[in-house]
């Protein structure tokens, strides 16, 4: 890592820094990267059986999902995008919404009363936009809530990522702004996605606070969520975090990554594993044992599991009900193309 790139534990599991969190939280964040794991690998091997339509895995990036929600209060909004069910989920959206989404059921998009978590952006870039909204309601509202926003390192290209940081930078909203840099959009790596040496120097342009942490560090993704976040709701405006991290697998279960980058590069960071050096770390202050882990490891198949079960067992989403998901009045095209489904079949 270079020097400027926040790490406080090593991927050999040892302490370079002060965690910023005490050992039973460490034990609760590892419980929820575990489940997420669980639930992102469980999904791949669904779409494969042709139980989802698409999916986009998020292996490696779990310390990112999961520490960037930590520090947030229960009402505070995640605006995330299609990779981010991990973090999604740990934030309060149902497990059942996430996998119902996949499956192209709209009811999947619908956030329960009381979660602000909006639904997975599939736009690239847009909801950044949105994240600044709810961020800037909350100021004028004076709540005390924080928006955070989840993105790649591709929606750094999109114009909608300049208005969204300039506008938060401008109004000093309560934006945390969480960058996942993986390396890759698709199959269009880093350098030739921008000819700037780091996205975090960016946040100067937009006269916000910048930091740069390696992604696949728990307690470096803690440490920087939650300085930003506690600025966020003092009314120190917003912040932009890039984290360096990977996605082991592919972009969605419909890529081939094998086509632009090489086993050796992944096989790198499959050594810098988030779940497994937190594992060593808490080996080591005597907190993990193969029994406590087999324990967590069973009841997040069952949450997995359970989530699978209930959303297979509903009704079957109707041609029907795609038009009365947006809106609550039906726009006229919409009911001209609901009259021809209805005439014409799918
Ligand atoms: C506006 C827009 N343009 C293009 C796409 C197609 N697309 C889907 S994901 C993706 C790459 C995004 O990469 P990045 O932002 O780095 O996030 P990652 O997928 O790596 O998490 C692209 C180009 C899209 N969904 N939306």
């Amino acid at each position: 890592m270079p020097q400027d790139t926040l790490q406080i534990l090593a991927p050999n599991g040892e302490l370079v820094g002060d965690p910023p969190i005490d050992l039973d939280r460490i034990r609760e964040l590892y419980e929820a990267m575990v489940v997420a794991r669980v639930y992102d690998r469980k999904c791949t091997a669904m779409q494969k059986q042709g139980r989802l339509a698409t999916y986009a895995p998020f292996e490696g990036q779990e310390a990112c999902q999961i520490g960037a929600v930590a520090p947030l209060n229960a009402d505070d909004w995640v605006v995330a995008t299609y990779r981010d069910a991990g973090a999604m989920w740990f934030a309060g959206y149902p497990m059942v919404n996430l996998i119902l989404g996949r499956t192209g059921d709209e009811r999947g998009g619908k956030t329960p009363e009381g979660i602000n978590v909006l639904p997975p952006s599939i736009t690239v870039g847009g909801h950044m936009i949105h994240a600044v909204g709810t961020a800037w309601a909350d100021k004028l509202q004076d709540t005390g809530r924080v928006s955070l926003t989840m993105f790649g390192d591709g929606a750094t290209s999109e114009g909608d990522f300049h208005e969204a940081m300039n506008f938060a930078g401008v109004f000093d909203t309560p934006t945390v702004f969480f960058c996942q840099n993986n390396g890759w959009a698709i199959s269009l790596p880093f350098e030739q996605q921008t000819a700037a040496e780091s996205l975090v120097d960016k946040a100067v342009g937009y006269g916000m606070r910048g930091v740069r942490i390696d992604g696949n560090d728990l307690l470096a993704v803690v440490a920087a969520a939650t300085t930003a976040t506690e600025d966020a709701r003092a009314g120190r405006g917003p912040t932009f975090i890039e984290a360096m991290t990977y996605r082991v697998g592919p972009h969605t279960t419909a890529d081939d990554p094998g086509r632009y980058r090489t086993e050796t590069l992944t096989d790198q960071w499959r050594a810098k594993d988030p779940i497994d050096r937190v594992r060593v770390y808490l080996e080591a202050q005597g907190q993990w044992t193969e029994a406590w882990e087999a324990g967590i490891a069973q009841a997040a198949s069952q949450q997995v599991e359970d989530a699978v079960a209930e959303a297979e067992a509903l009704e079957p989403f109707t041609g029907d009900e795609i038009f009365s998901a947006m809106f609550a009045e039906p726009t006229l095209p919409l009911l001209d193309q609901r009259e021809m489904l209805r005439r014409d079949g799918p």
